[in-house]
């Protein structure tokens, strides 16, 4: 069970309410998709990645992009159990999709890259300490169900 503190709590809800889910996520999936070409195997069903432009450009990547920021806002709603919350995610990601794990870290680097670069200063020590243990527990999560 991971324990946060109220300061941890409040730091990560603070990120959420000042970001813009759809442009981070949009921003946070392109950016993974570009400086990790790799990643691109899973969207073949995405239509044009074919270079930074058409990813940036593509409909599909925006709308998965603030799928995966919404499903992130449900960690935030299950901070105590998101391991339990998402479970079938992982199973989807695990069985369904093959997705190779370590890539949750690439997508969660990316999105920490994204948030701190749309908050500047706000972005601070304690608020990225709180934001990157978030990320940890629901990389964590997504890979539970794999072993
Ligand atoms: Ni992921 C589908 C959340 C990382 C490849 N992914 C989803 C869905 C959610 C989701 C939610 C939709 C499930 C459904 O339809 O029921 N993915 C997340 C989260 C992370 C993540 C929260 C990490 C922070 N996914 C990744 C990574 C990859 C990935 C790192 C590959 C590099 N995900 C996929 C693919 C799909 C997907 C592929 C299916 C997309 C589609 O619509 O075909």
């Amino acid at each position: 069970m991971v324990k946060w503190t109220a300061e941890e709590r409040a730091a990560i809800q603070g990120v959420f309410a000042k970001i813009d889910s759809k442009s981070v996520g949009h921003e946070s999936l392109a950016r993974c998709l570009i400086v990790y070409p790799w990643t691109q195997r899973y969207f073949g069903g995405f239509g044009n990645l074919y270079n930074s432009s058409a990813i940036m450009a593509n409909p599909m990547v925006a709308a998965h992009g603030l799928v995966v920021l919404q499903a992130l806002e449900k960690a935030l709603q299950n901070m105590d159990d998101i391991k339990k919350s998402y479970a079938s995610l992982s199973e989807l990601h695990s069985e369904k999709l093959h997705v190779d794990p370590g890539n949750f870290q690439l997508l969660a680097d990316c999105l920490t890259v994204v948030v701190a670069a749309r908050m500047g200063t706000e972005f601070t020590q304690s608020v990225q300490a709180a934001w990157h243990k978030f990320l940890c527990v629901v990389v964590a999560a997504l890979t539970k169900q794999y072993y």
